[in-house]
């Protein structure tokens, strides 16, 4: 198909006008009820696959012209080797509907700039950069089309590395340079109006903006002005503007996460198979075939959707250990899909210790990630269910009772495979919850003989969805992008008396003025946060003096006072150090 057959479009823009937002609104629900969709991050990046200059980058690919300082001149180079003569839509599309996926997201553009469809806008794009010389997008969504799976287009509305837009960090680039309100209008704004008008009435299905650096309230406003007008109603996510507030979207979008509270509205969990979003020729950090359904378990139990991601070889293909997941998630769906598509969260405001639930109509699906000892399942249902069934096995035999105010299922002895195992069970009337244990909470620190308290990141009981607990080995708090969370820790603290309070932390910009409080047992110290030269590079800072008293439970907190560009900083820890004598005096 020539890019002209794929830019003429039948039906017009008009259409959307004439949508309704009601309809446009209903339109959503399909998209709660889908709960499992693909992921696919597509571009040049695939070339290099994650090495540059003989040296390998892991972890994002899709960074690789960020990470390795690329200049434009040569990273234009990967576009000439971008040849994907075995792109075939259709086998892609089969492998997401076949693994019981009901969506697709993929790049339209991501940070390099590169466009995945013919475009006015750019001549950075796959008809005119490339030998393949023809549309990507156009036969997905044809493909798509055909299968019933509704497609989203991810479009990296700020950055752009090539284009003359926004640059997380440090510019390597004269072609960076340049007035980012004029990349808008010229690139972002033009590209944003080809992808809505180009391929249909309801494509794309899903708006998914991301990096909203120097998205500030007025350039958010004018983009999604330019996206109202030709598709009102637009589905869309959370990261078009700096505010999240100012311009919320239509669901949360934890990345590479699962929120270990329920958000209080529709949301996202995006998840890489292995680490990197696009192909990493040296990532084999493939997660199992069974973590990534017992992610899509979790996700579903809290109301949440799941975005597994593929990052498709530069032909055209899938890596073989991504299709060989696609294939078990398949397998897996097939049997307990009912547990998944058209489910809502379950009664259960957190994972019980066997797993998870999630409930349609007078139906609940208990998702087993542990087995329980004995097969004897405890749930905390005071009503019993007018039947029960293994969905892996409907013959096997499946006892109930209500004990002590609690429901227990008799299950086989030992667990019918690896994967989360379905229990189906339906009732005649909306059950009754019982008692359901409290969530188990940090333990409380302890206060060590020298009286000094090291708050460590993994200790602390994170509050609100919006700070995740990250980095492995060497943990600390992330991905922090709202006032509303914020890490807590219980101290218990035997030695009265002043202490200095330090911290550990990294953000990568100058920052003016107070970025957080530390709350310590009732006072408060503001804490300003300078740039410590990068996300990764942690430095130890003061942040003041407090004068504390002994008590059981001491609650210390570090709340953000507002969320500056791109997070509030990562954490490491909160150090208290008690005052020699005379040593505070003065700073109190
Ligand atoms: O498209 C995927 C990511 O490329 C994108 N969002 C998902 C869906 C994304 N952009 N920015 N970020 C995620 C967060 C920033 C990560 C960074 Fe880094 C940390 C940029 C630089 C340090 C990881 C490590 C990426 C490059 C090096």
């Amino acid at each position: 198909m020539s890019a002209e057959q794929v830019m003429s479009n039948p039906t017009g823009s008009d259409s959307y006008a004439n949508k309704t937002n009601v309809e446009r609104d209903a339109g959503v629900e399909w998209w709660r009820d889908a709960r499992f969709g693909m992921f696919i991050h597509w571009g040049v990046y695939a070339v290099p696959a994650g090495e540059y200059g003989g040296k390998v980058f892991t972890g994002a690919s899709e960074w690789l012209m960020h990470q390795a300082k690329i200049p434009a001149s040569e990273y234009r180079h990967f576009a000439e080797a971008f040849n994907p003569v075995a792109y075939d839509p259709e086998t892609w599309v089969r492998a997401a509907v076949d693994a019981g996926m009901k969506y697709l997201v993929i790049t339209a553009k991501h940070h390099d700039g590169f466009a995945l469809f013919p475009s006015k806008a750019s001549t950075w794009n796959v008809a005119e950069a490339t030998p393949y010389g023809r549309d990507l997008l156009g036969p997905l969504v044809d493909a798509c089309r055909r299968a019933g799976l509704r497609i989203g287009f991810y479009y990296s509305q700020a950055q752009d590395w090539f284009n003359g837009g926004s640059v997380f960090g440090e510019k390597w680039d004269p072609v960076q340079e340049n007035d980012f309100d004029a990349y808008l209008d010229r690139v972002a704004i033009p590209q944003i109006r080809e992808l809505l008008t180009t391929y249909g009435p309801d494509i794309p299905a899903v708006l998914w903006w991301d990096t909203p650096s120097d998205m500030t309230p007025d350039r958010a406003a004018r983009v999604d002005a330019a996206v109202q007008a030709v598709a009102p109603g637009m589905l869309q996510n959370d990261r078009l503007g700096l505010i999240r507030e100012q311009h919320p979207g239509h669901f949360d979008t934890p990345e590479q996460r699962i929120p270990a509270n329920r958000p209080g509205r529709a949301w996202e969990t995006c998840m890489t198979t292995n680490e990197s979003w696009g192909f990493c020729a040296s990532d084999n950090a493939w997660k199992p075939a069974a973590l990534l359904i017992r992610q899509l378990c979790e996700v579903v139990s809290q109301g949440g959707n799941y975005l597994l991601n593929i990052g498709p070889r530069a032909d055209g293909t899938f890596p073989e250990p991504s299709l060989a997941a696609l294939r078990e998630v398949g397998d897996w769906m097939r049997v307990n899909g009912e547990a998944v598509h058209g489910t809502s969260a379950g009664p259960f405001p957190y994972r019980l210790p066997w797993g998870f639930a999630s409930r349609r109509d007078r139906m609940m699906y208990l998702m087993i990630d542990e087995w329980p000892v004995g097969g004897l399942l405890e749930v905390p249902l005071l009503d019993l269910p007018e039947t029960a069934q293994l969905l892996s096995d409907p013959e096997a035999p499946v006892g109930f009772r209500i004990v002590d105010n609690v429901l227990r299922i008799t299950l086989p002895a030992s667990a019918p495979g690896a994967a989360v195992c379905v229990v189906a069970l339906r009732f005649a009337a909306e059950p009754r919850i019982g008692n359901i244990p409290s969530r188990p909470r940090p333990p409380v620190i302890p206060q060590p003989a020298d009286g000094s308290l090291a708050l460590r990141a993994a200790d602390a009981e994170i509050i609100g969805d919006h700070l995740s607990l990250l980095g492995g080995e060497d943990p600390f708090l992330g991905c922090w992008s709202s006032v509303d969370s914020h890490p807590l820790w219980r101290v218990s603290l035997h030695r009265a008396g002043t202490y200095r309070v330090e911290v550990i932390y990294a953000v990568p910009a100058h920052r003016e003025g107070t970025v957080a409080e530390i709350r310590i047992g009732g006072q408060s110290l503001p804490f300003a946060a300078t740039g410590t030269g990068g996300w990764g590079e942690f430095c130890r800072a003061p942040a003041g003096v407090v004068s504390l008293e002994p008590g059981e439970e001491v609650e210390m907190r570090v709340i953000p006072a507002c969320v500056p560009v791109g997070a509030v900083m990562n954490l490491r820890a909160v150090l208290l150090t008690p005052c020699a004598s005379n040593e505070c005096k003065e700073e109190i």
